[in-house]
């Protein structure tokens, strides 16, 4: 089995989910970032601007101001690499200039007309991801017949409008989205679908860190700090199935539990 790369999350959002804005500020959220890649981290993924269900859109001017200055800053000391979570070009544009190398795109690739153009013209690495509805109303009764089999068709077909846009193959990546628009049933079935995912032939993204269907797990974890134990059994598990890249707050203990995994596998 091979070791999937570790995508630490760095958060400049005051209302992000699962750190809340513990690390807004550049200064904080610097540090926060060069810890994560201490412990491990292979990639950080910055992010401006709230996903959580619910969460209010953030203008263009307001999100760049929130990330440049801190790739910026981040650049300065490590040649980590570095992903934006963005759904606009602009910010997408203006983070690779600062020095990323990766656009993660949780509406993969359909919020604006230009989004398209824009990836294949950054040639930067690009992960699609799935997601019903937009954040405000996604998790309103999302319905599917097949939950796997409709994300992969959906899937596939993002890939091949990127690819006809001009997106080279290699610069591609694909995510289910857990908790974009599913219960946590669905969830669960993209979790143990992920090798129908893979077999799609694109590296598959996934990003189940501290989510809130874990819950129905363990009803226990009301806090997204108490979610660690099951968020490192499903990262084992999405290692497994053969995934190339986890989107995790625990770098370090993501890394370790990995570590043990693969000693174990011999
Ligand atoms: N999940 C969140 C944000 N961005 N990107 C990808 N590709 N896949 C994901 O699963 C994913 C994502 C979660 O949203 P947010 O509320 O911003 O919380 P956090 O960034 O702390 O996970």
């Amino acid at each position: 089995m091979t070791h999937p790369l570790l995508m630490g999350i760095v958060n400049v959002t005051p209302d992000s989910f699962s750190d809340g804005g513990e690390f807004l500020g550049p200064g904080r959220a610097v540090a926060h970032g060069l810890e994560l890649i201490a412990k491990g981290a292979d990639i950080l993924d910055i992010g401006g601007e709230s996903t959580r269900p619910g969460a209010a859109p953030v203008s263009e001017a307001e999100e760049l101001r929130r990330v440049l200055t801190l790739i910026e800053a981040i650049r300065a000391e490590s040649p980590a690499p570095i992903s934006i979570d963005t759904m606009k070009p602009a910010v997408a544009r203006a983070a690779v200039a600062a020095g990323a190398t990766m656009w993660n795109d949780i509406t993969a690739l359909t919020f604006t007309p230009a989004s398209l153009a824009t990836a294949a013209e950054l040639g930067c690495d690009v992960v699609l991801m799935h997601m019903r509805g937009d954040p405000r109303t996604m998790q309103i009764a999302p319905r599917y017949a097949d939950v796997v089999a409709e994300v992969a068709a959906w899937l596939a077909a993002r890939a091949e409008a990127a690819l006809a846009a001009g997106v080279r193959k290699g610069n591609i990546r694909l995510d289910p989205g857990i908790g974009f628009g599913k219960t946590a049933a669905h969830n669960l079935a993209l979790l143990r679908g992920l090798p129908r995912l893979v077999a799609l032939g694109f590296p598959i993204l996934v990003g189940v860190s501290r989510k809130g269907f874990i819950k129905t797990v363990d009803p226990g974890a009301r806090a997204p700090g108490d979610r660690l134990g099951a968020s490192l059994a499903a990262a084992l598990a999405a290692a497994r199935a053969g995934v190339a890249i986890l989107r995790v707050h625990d770098v370090g203990e993501t890394r370790q539990a990995l570590a043990m995994q693969a000693a174990l596998d011999g």
